[in-house]
């Protein structure tokens, strides 16, 4: 029997080979039981993880209580249809964009080393809930294995440069100290090598507080060229261009919004479903309920590449703003 697994499945699945402690390895791996549809076609796989978890439970229950109470700090759980996590040097304006972005209030400070622990913060774009962590900054002099750690369990990077200070440099060191970690912008997969963890990457270029700095924005992405295909000019603290940026992470993390429209009602255009780029009528009906995805016989879509109302089959790739109504 096929297993079925949703991308969701993989994307977990990489996030648990890339943990370390068993706290962390037991973290990842009830995350992505969760994401494994139940079916007969899974049993075995479901069992079979099942049994991992409770070895890893009790290998963590054994293990030095004071080494998981000093990770848990970086051990942010992740909430809304994705998690982003800045990385960058000091002082680049990572906080403030967290603070601008988001309801959460990290310490903003003209001096460096202000970020000590990892700050998540949920970003609205649309009415889809974005999770961003700050973080402290990523130094060469000494480079955390936790916040490598936290980066490599993220569904996506921001890379924070400032434009008053060197951006180019920062780019190119920051791009250098992930890369040694075997950290890769999954727009570079071809420089990959070995077992890397490869995420989406996007660059902020933040104080780009006017048209001089605009000038020198024009400048930097003359000089990264394709190295960074997509890099957005921000100025935090004015604010300056922040819903260009939100749909920049939406769009780097590869959602689509998809509306349930229940028989002979109209759709809810307020609250929908965020699935990943790719899913399928069958992925979206194992979203609302598992139930559907046993009945399922078919469906009819208002939207992308169809005309209204257009009666398609479970294998039907949904895009960004569809109404889908499910017939069982
Ligand atoms: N001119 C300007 N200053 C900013 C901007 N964003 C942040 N800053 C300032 O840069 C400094 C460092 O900001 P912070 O968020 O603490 O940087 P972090 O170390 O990367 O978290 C603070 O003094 C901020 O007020 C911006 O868009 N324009
Ligand atoms: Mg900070």
């Amino acid at each position: 029997m096929p297993t079925n697994l949703p991308p969701e499945y993989y994307d977990a699945e990489e996030r648990y080979r890339a943990a370390v402690t068993p706290e962390e390895k037991a973290a990842r791996l009830e995350e992505l039981l969760s994401t494994i549809p139940k079916h007969k076609g899974t049993d075995h796989l479901r069992a079979d993880l099942r049994r991992k978890l409770s070895r890893l439970k009790s290998e963590a229950q054994g293990g030095k209580k004071g080494v998981s109470r000093h990770d848990s700090a970086f051990h942010v759980e992740r909430e809304g249809a994705g998690q982003v996590v800045l990385v960058g040097p000091p002082n680049v304006g990572k906080s403030a964009l967290v603070t601008a972005l988001t309801n959460a209030e990290p310490e903003v400070a003209p001096f460096p080393f202000t970020t000590w622990t990892p700050t998540p913060g949920m970003m609205l774009v649309d009415n889809v809930q974005i999770q961003l962590v700050d973080t402290p900054p990523l130094h060469a002099d000494y480079v955390k294995p936790q916040l490598l750690d936290l980066i490599r369990r993220a569904d996506l990077m921001l890379l924070v440069v400032d434009i008053q200070a060197e951006p180019l440099e920062q780019l190119d060191e920051t791009a250098a100290l992930l890369a040694e970690h075997r950290i890769v912008p999954a727009h570079q997969l071809g420089s990959a090598q070995g077992r890397a963890r490869c995420l989406p990457a996007i660059v902020a270029a933040n104080k780009v507080d006017s048209s001089r700095w605009d000038e020198e924005f024009a400048v930097l992405e003359e000089l990264v060229g394709n190295d960074w295909p997509v890099m957005v000019p921000v100025a935090a603290t004015l604010p300056r261009n922040l819903d260009r940026l939100r749909w920049a992470l939406f769009d780097g993390l590869e959602l689509i919004r998809i509306y349930a429209k229940p028989p002979n009602r109209e759709a809810d255009l307020k609250t929908p479903y965020v699935l990943r780029r790719g899913s399928t009528v069958e992925t979206f009906a194992s979203r609302v309920h598992k139930e559907f995805l046993e009945k399922l016989k078919c469906a009819r879509v208002w939207g992308t590449g169809v005309f209204d109302g257009q009666m398609v089959g479970r294998d039907h790739v949904l895009h960004d703003g569809d109404i889908v109504e499910l017939r069982t």
